[in-house]
Formats: C-alpha cells, structure tokens, sequence
C-alpha cells in the first residue's frame, strides 16, 4: 500500500523539523488577487510555517496553455522554477491549483525521465541553472492537510462557524490527474478540502456537479469567454438551489472566475438568471484565519469598496455578517 506508507512518512517528517516552504506565487496571486497572498502569508505565519521566497521566478507555465503548446517550453520553464526551491532547500507550496498542475507534474517527470531532464539542464545551464531533483511540490492545501496535520490544525481554531454553509469548490487540477497526486487515493469523491472547511465548524454542503470545472481552465476564458461563463453560471445555479453563504476556493484562477466572472454572467446571462448572484468567493485561508481569530483585514477579507477593477468584484459582506452573527 502505497499511500497510507507515504501518509506516515510525511508524519514522521513533520515531527522531526519545524516546517518550512518556498512559497510559490505564480501569476494570478499577485498581479489580481493579492489579498489571497496576504492571506495565506499571514495564516502560516500564525501556525509556524515558514515560508521563503522564491526570488526570479516566473509563471509556471500554466498546464492548460503552455504544456498543450510546446511540452519542452513547458519543462524548461517549469523546471527553471523549481531550481529556485532547490536553491532555497525547501520544498515548494503554492496556493494554485494550475500552478501545482505544473510544477508537481514537471517535478515527477524530471525526477524520472533522465531523457527530459538532460534536455532540460542542457538549457538552463546556458543560464547557469540546474535542475537537480532534491526537492518536492505541495499544494498549500496539501501542507496543512498532511505535512502540518489537520488534527493539530484542529488545535488552533478558537471560533466556529456551525450556521455558515458552504460551497466547496475544489477546482479541477488538485485532483486530477490522479497519478502523482495524494489525498489517500481518493479522487472520485474527495473529502480532504470538506474536512478543511468543518474544522472551523462550517457546513459543507452538497451540490450538484461539485466537482465540474468553474470554467475559467484549459484557457477557455481566454478562448471562448461565453462558453467558459456558460460553465460558472452553472455552478452558481447548481449552488444557489442549496442556498450557501459562500463559496470556497483553494485556487486563484477560480477564485477569479468564480469572483469577477460571476459579476460578467450576471450582466451576459440577466435574461436567464433570474435575480443577479451575489454570493461571496473566499480563499480557504481566510476562512481557516478567521477561525484562528485572525483579524478580517490580516487576511485581505475587504468588505466593500469603490475601486472600479479591483477585487473582491462580488461584495463579502453577506459573508461577514454571517460570520459576524456568530462570533457574539
Ligand atoms: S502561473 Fe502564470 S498563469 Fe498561473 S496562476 Fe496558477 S497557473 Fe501557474
Ligand atoms: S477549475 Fe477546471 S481547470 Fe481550474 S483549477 Fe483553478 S481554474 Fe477553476
Ligand atoms: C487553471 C490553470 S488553474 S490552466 O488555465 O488550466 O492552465
């Protein structure tokens, strides 16, 4: 058995040195939704976690543009970025689901196929770079699912949340493909980012096509931005029928879709949708910050503002207050 060994392996680790990551940022974090970096940067600090940065890196490449292109682009850039980790020696996180697509793929591949890898370092030595396979790729999700260990996560939640029901969007790349990926072998039917969700005391509620693509991915919105808001409307209805407070993501580029394009369907699609959507997209970390008794403005929780082009594009407030509700 593969996975429970890999599981009691990452325990052991954890109990033998304090954690510590090069956080890998990506595109989308910094340049549209930095308060998602505040977030995460600020919960981790607060549970210990050390987090170093990733200085030069670049996009990833991004799984559903450049690796359906050009796969050696895709490696080469890829594996230019994980030779910074490597520099660092510290295992990459990133709160990215197309970025751990990348470079948890890319990682695997090199480490495995001395093919690819002399290709590879043939091209980054001519930058005086090498990819040397010494460390490993983890979503943030993972991290404190199995490296910090939802149990002792338990420890540090102080509030709970039992009357906000939420919608969990896992997003397509943390689970698929499912060959070098954790989570206990279970990806048809994953629970591990639900169980996230109900330490603090939420309620995850189930929704028809849970785990369908928010529609930004693989480019579409890029491509066909219709057809790709035709999938997140989808998802809306699918989650305004069990009436949920929010929506949870562990991703930015759903984060966005699901934020700025929930803004877009209710202006494209207002013949069909009845009243607008109005339903709060938060990153976990908020919502695992909040429940550490963070401060709402540590974890870039803005309730509302007047900035035209700046996100959260769909106001947090009903979130809030929800939230506020049962803080008293
Ligand atoms: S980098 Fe450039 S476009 Fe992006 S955010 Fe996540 S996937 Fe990687
Ligand atoms: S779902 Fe389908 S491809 Fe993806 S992971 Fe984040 S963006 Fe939303
Ligand atoms: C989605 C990344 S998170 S990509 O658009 O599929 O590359």
């Amino acid at each position: 058995m593969f996975y429970p060994n890999l599981i009691r392996e990452r325990e052991t680790i954890m109990s033998e040195k304090n954690l510590r990551y090069s956080l890998y940022l990506g595109c989308v974090i910094p340049n549209r939704y930095p308060f998602i970096e505040q977030s995460i940067r600020n919960t981790f600090k607060e549970l210990g976690i050390e987090l170093v940065d990733m200085q030069g890196a670049s996009c990833c490449p991004a799984p559903g543009v450049f690796r359906g292109f050009d796969i050696a682009t895709w490696l080469v850039i890829g594996a230019r970025n994980i030779s910074i980790a490597e520099e660092n020696e510290a295992d990459i996180t990133l709160g990215c689901n197309g970025c751990y697509a990348t470079l948890l793929e890319v990682n695997h591949q090199l480490k495995h196929d001395k093919e690819k890898r002399d290709m590879v370092n043939k091209h980054l030595a001519k930058i005086g770079r090498e990819f040397k396979g010494t460390i490993e790729v983890k979503h943030l999700i993972e991290v404190l699912y199995y490296d910090f260990g939802i149990d002792k996560l338990k420890d540090y939640v102080k509030i709970k949340f039992p009357d906000l029901r939420v919608g969990v969007h896992y997003g397509c790349h943390i689970i698929k493909d499912s060959s070098h990926r954790p989570w206990g072998g279970e990806f048809e039917e994953p629970r591990f980012f639900d169980e996230l969700v109900e330490i603090t005391g939420a309620k995850s509620i189930d929704y028809k096509d849970k785990l369908m693509c928010c529609g930004a991915g693989g480019a579409v919105r890029t491509a066909s931005l219709e057809v790709s808001l035709d999938f997140t409307r989808e998802k809306l209805e699918n989650m305004r029928k069990v009436s949920v407070d929010c929506c949870m993501v562990c991703c930015p580029f759903c984060h966005l879709q699901m934020d700025l394009g929930q803004m877009q369907v209710n202006d494209k699609f207002k013949d069909i949708i009845g009243e607008s959507y109005k339903l709060p997209i938060i990153f976990y970390n908020q919502l695992l910050g909040l429940a550490m008794g963070m401060n709402p403005g540590d974890l870039g929780l803005v309730a509302a503002h007047d900035l035209k082009g700046v996100p959260p594009f769909i106001s947090i407030q009903p979130f809030m207050e929800k939230i506020k509700e049962q803080m008293v």
